[in-house]
């Protein structure tokens, strides 16, 4: 399913080979700034390679860790329709980390290993996972937020030169897109509910506002590979302009919520047709990416314990592949 070319474009517009006078480097370049897909069996620069299985394996883990921060409501939703909806969006999370991983091992790169380096702590995951779930609001305001800027982060992801992880990033948008509105639903109950409920709903936003713009990455000035992505049309926007499309996009949202966004600068700039809003506490992302996050511990030794208690699983999965595999396989080695 990953290796076929399915939305290159006509043959008129593809670069021939022949035409490029250059190295597989220029023509590469060349096939990309022609909106070609590239995939996996085609010639690429390493660092193209290395970028991707980077940027894809940090997805995949981000979707798996962040299974656990809404999966600790799983058992205390407070109706059986919520806990319906919330194990389905769980389980679709942990179905887009299964599609990640498989576009990464498109490049070369086995699971196992992509596995091991998220359960060592060598791998980053989405910084957003690091922060606690005290009530039910919070599960609100994962899906209306951290669903919200995935998808803002996404859409432009599905347009990505590597064919694999862009045709991955179709589906999950869409389920992402049902999360968002799942999200904003419980966040629009709680509003429109008791005094209680309403500030339940405000003390989550107020949690979750700002790692949520922190999760599009450093500032333009210190994100170091988005220059070499955006040539390489892997990223299409830089960190910056997605977190500004989506602060315009929710602001909005929030109001029609009657919730406040925790920020005393925030303000609509009629000249450039935009929302200004305060400074993010870099200092908090940097210690969160270093391990020092509210919950970058749990999470982790949640991951493990899941990964030690389901290795019985694979054991006999692999057993079982290895008793069905015909009798003459493996002769001709
Ligand atoms: N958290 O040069 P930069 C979901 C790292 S899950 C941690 O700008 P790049 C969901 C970055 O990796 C969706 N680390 O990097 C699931 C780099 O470090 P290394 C998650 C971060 O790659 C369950 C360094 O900072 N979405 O939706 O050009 C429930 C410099 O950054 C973060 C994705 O994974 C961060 N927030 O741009 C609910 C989207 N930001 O590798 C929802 C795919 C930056 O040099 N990824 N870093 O050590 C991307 O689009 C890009 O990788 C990023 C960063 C925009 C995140």
């Amino acid at each position: 399913m990953y290796s076929q070319g399915l939305d290159n474009p006509p043959p008129e517009r593809m670069v021939p080979a022949a035409a490029v006078a250059g190295g597989p480097g220029e023509r590469f370049q060349l096939r990309v700034d022609a909106e070609e897909k590239i995939e996996p069996k085609d010639w690429m620069p390493d660092g193209y390679r290395q970028t991707l299985i980077r940027q894809i394996s940090q997805h995949a883990h981000s979707e798996i860790v962040g299974m656990l921060p809404e999966g600790n409501w799983i058992t205390r939703a407070p109706s059986l329709l919520r806990k319906c909806i919330l194990i389905a969006k769980v389980q679709d999370e942990g179905g887009h980390g299964a599609y990640l991983y498989s576009a990464a091992e498109t490049l070369g790169v086995s699971r196992e290993e992509l596995v091991d380096q998220l359960l060592s702590g060598k791998a980053k995951y989405s910084s957003i996972f690091n922060y606690p779930t005290p009530t039910w609001a919070d599960v609100g305001a994962i899906g209306w937020l951290v669903d919200g800027a995935a998808i803002m982060n996404q859409i432009p992801l599905c347009r990505c030169s590597y064919g694999p992880y862009a045709r991955a990033m179709v589906r999950v948008c869409r389920e992402e897109s049902f999360h968002q509105r799942q999200g904003y639903e419980i966040m629009l109950k709680l509003s429109q509910g008791t005094a209680a409920q309403r500030e339940m709903a405000q003390a989550a936003l107020n949690r979750w506002w700002w790692p949520s713009l922190m999760m599009f990455g450093p500032s333009d000035n210190d994100s170091k590979h988005s220059t070499q992505s955006m040539r390489w049309k892997i990223k299409r926007f830089s960190n910056d302009e997605l977190r500004q499309k989506f602060v315009d996009f929710t602001i909005p949202q929030a109001d029609y919520l009657g919730l406040k966004v925790p920020d005393p600068e925030l303000r609509w700039d009629a000249g450039a047709d935009c929302y200004r809003f305060g400074p993010i506490d870099w200092t908090e992302f940097d210690e969160v990416l270093k391990g020092h996050g509210p919950c970058n511990r749990e999470r982790l030794d949640a991951r493990r314990k899941a990964h030690a208690e389901g290795a019985w699983v694979r054991e006999a999965a692999l057993a079982y592949a290895a008793k069905s595999r015909p009798a003459t396989a493996g002769r001709a080695a």
